[in-house]
């Protein structure tokens, strides 16, 4: 199966984007196109996220780009799962301390986090990213998972969300502290984005740079 080199990211939070350029940097035969670039309303992709679970909202999401766009899309859905906290805030770690937000409340979401976290002794936490990719009329998704512990106070200035407080297992630094490519070599988005180049290449899909 062909397919055109240019692959929709159907996201409106730039470090997302940022990151995927990184991470797809080892595919050279894909152009990523910012979904400012192609989507008229690319606003309702946040509205797409109106789900119960991570690759649902991804869905969602990329169906809503590859509809509006007609290119192959991608979506990202990612949160920080709390052990101490039952799970949350999860799916609404974007928007846990503003529900309403639309842009990006990283600072106000980390000192919520700390807030509610405070005095806890129980501090294992996980990233989650699900991917959705639609490509030819099919649809591909992938999970990737980076487990860890939550600091109480935040360290580094690199990377976004809740990077200042999450401490990898097995590591010293923060994902703030590390530069994007030490995050990238072990990170929920990049094990998932390995996870989803391995089924679209089983399914015979091939970039095609121009
Ligand atoms: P799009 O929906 O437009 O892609 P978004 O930021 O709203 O952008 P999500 O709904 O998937 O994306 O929310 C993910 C949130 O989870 C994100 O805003 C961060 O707060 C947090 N998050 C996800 N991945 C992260 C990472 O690698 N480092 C730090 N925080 C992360």
């Amino acid at each position: 199966m062909r397919s055109s080199h240019q692959i929709l990211l159907a996201t409106l939070n730039p470090h997302k984007f940022q990151e995927f350029q990184s991470l797809m940097a080892q595919f050279p035969e894909i152009e990523l196109i910012r979904a400012d670039r192609l989507l008229r309303n690319a606003e309702n992709l946040g509205h797409a996220e109106q789900h119960s679970t991570y690759l649902e909202n991804a869905i969602a999401k990329a169906r809503l780009a590859n509809k509006a766009a007609h290119y192959p899309s991608l979506a990202d859905d990612s949160g920080l799962e709390v052990e101490a906290l039952e799970g949350r805030p999860g799916i609404r770690s974007h928007r846990y301390a503003s529900p309403q937000a639309q842009l990006s409340q990283d600072q106000s979401n980390l000192e919520l986090l700390l807030s509610e976290m405070k005095s806890t002794s129980n501090r294992s936490a996980r990233f989650v990213c699900a991917l959705a990719l639609i490509i030819e009329g099919v649809l591909i998704h992938a999970t990737g998972t980076l487990e860890g512990a939550l600091l109480e106070a935040p360290r580094g200035t690199h990377g976004f969300g809740y990077d200042p407080i999450f401490v990898p297992k097995d590591s010293t630094l923060t994902l703030a502290e590390m530069t994007s490519n030490q995050k990238n070599e072990i990170s929920h988005r990049s094990k998932a984005i390995e996870a989803l180049m391995k089924q679209v290449k089983a399914y015979g899909i091939n970039f095609v740079k121009p």
